[in-house]
């Protein structure tokens, strides 16, 4: 299998995933999402893989959701696609997912991110949901996870202003497991990644899906609804201005209704 926008390795028992679109900062679009499907599945299937790390580069984890190729959607496809439904699928996966993230994690990525089942941060980490700048909001999750993490308030502050946290910040309020020096990330990410694939494959999978009974239920509503919203957003002549103006790169003059 090859892929254009991934690095797809494996190390022992653990599959590692590089998101790799260094021109767009590992912007996500859908070849990418299709492709790290695809790499999940099949570390999904191979039985000889225990865990699984997802990275990006030094400068971007993922610098979001592909702007470029949303800023001409509209709602009727967005539904009828049931555009951002297959992104879910990251979170659906019963095998351990650690991601391990350097630099900018915004928007889609960040929701990349906190559907991995923790995420080792570099120290030159920054994690945001930036997407009221552009006149939308958070699709993929992201307003629902991060929001039981850091509870009410922080989610707020944050999305609210789609302000960024630094990796420290992120240690503190629970978004991150654990804080390293950027040029030891990989590797302590993949210590870790090797410690659980040695572990009983059953016993990981079973915490996996208790640790995951905590949040279920009124989760999967809320997914389904921010889904619902984040379609709805297309209907907006906001969106239209805050993606055509990041493409222009000017500032974003958005209407009072
Ligand atoms: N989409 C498309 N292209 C992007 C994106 C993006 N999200 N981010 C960066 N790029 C491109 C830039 O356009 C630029 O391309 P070009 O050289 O052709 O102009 C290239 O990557 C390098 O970027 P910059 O020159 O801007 O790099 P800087 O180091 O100056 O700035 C930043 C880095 C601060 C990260 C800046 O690129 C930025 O602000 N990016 C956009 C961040 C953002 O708003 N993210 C949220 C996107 S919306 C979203 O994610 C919606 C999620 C919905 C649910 C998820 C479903 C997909």
């Amino acid at each position: 299998m090859t892929y254009q926008t991934l690095l797809v390795e494996q190390a022992g028992a653990v599959g590692l995933v590089t998101l790799n679109r260094p021109e767009a900062l590992n912007a996500i679009n859908t070849q990418l999402i299709d492709e790290l499907n695809q790499a999940l599945d099949g570390f999904e299937r191979d039985p000889a893989i225990g865990c699984v790390l997802v990275t990006g580069s030094a400068k971007a984890f993922a610098a979001g959701a592909d702007v470029k190729e949303m800023a001409t959607l509209c709602f009727p496809g967005t539904y009828l696609d049931d555009f951002l439904g297959r992104w879910d699928r990251v979170a659906q996966r019963r095998k351990p997912i650690i991601a391990a993230v350097a630099g900018h994690a915004l928007g889609g990525g960040f929701e990349l991110a906190l559907m991995c089942d923790f995420i080792i941060a570099a120290d030159s980490a920054r994690f945001g949901l930036p997407e009221v700048k552009l006149g939308v909001i958070p699709g993929a999750g992201g307003v629902q996870r991060l929001t039981r993490l850091v509870g009410r308030a922080k989610a707020m502050d944050m999305l609210l202003s789609g302000r960024s946290m630094d990796a420290f910040e992120a240690e503190r309020c629970g978004v991150v497991a654990r804080v390293v020096p950027a040029d030891e990330l990989l590797e302590e990410a993949m210590d870790s990644a090797q410690r659980i694939a040695a572990q009983s494959r059953t016993a990981v999978m079973m915490l996996k899906e208790c640790v995951n009974r905590v949040d279920e239920g009124s989760l999967a509503e809320g997914l389904r609804f921010e889904r619902r919203m984040f379609q709805a957003v297309f209907a907006t002549p906001d969106q239209k201005e805050g993606m055509g103006a990041f493409i222009d790169k000017r500032k974003a003059e958005f209407g009072k209704a």
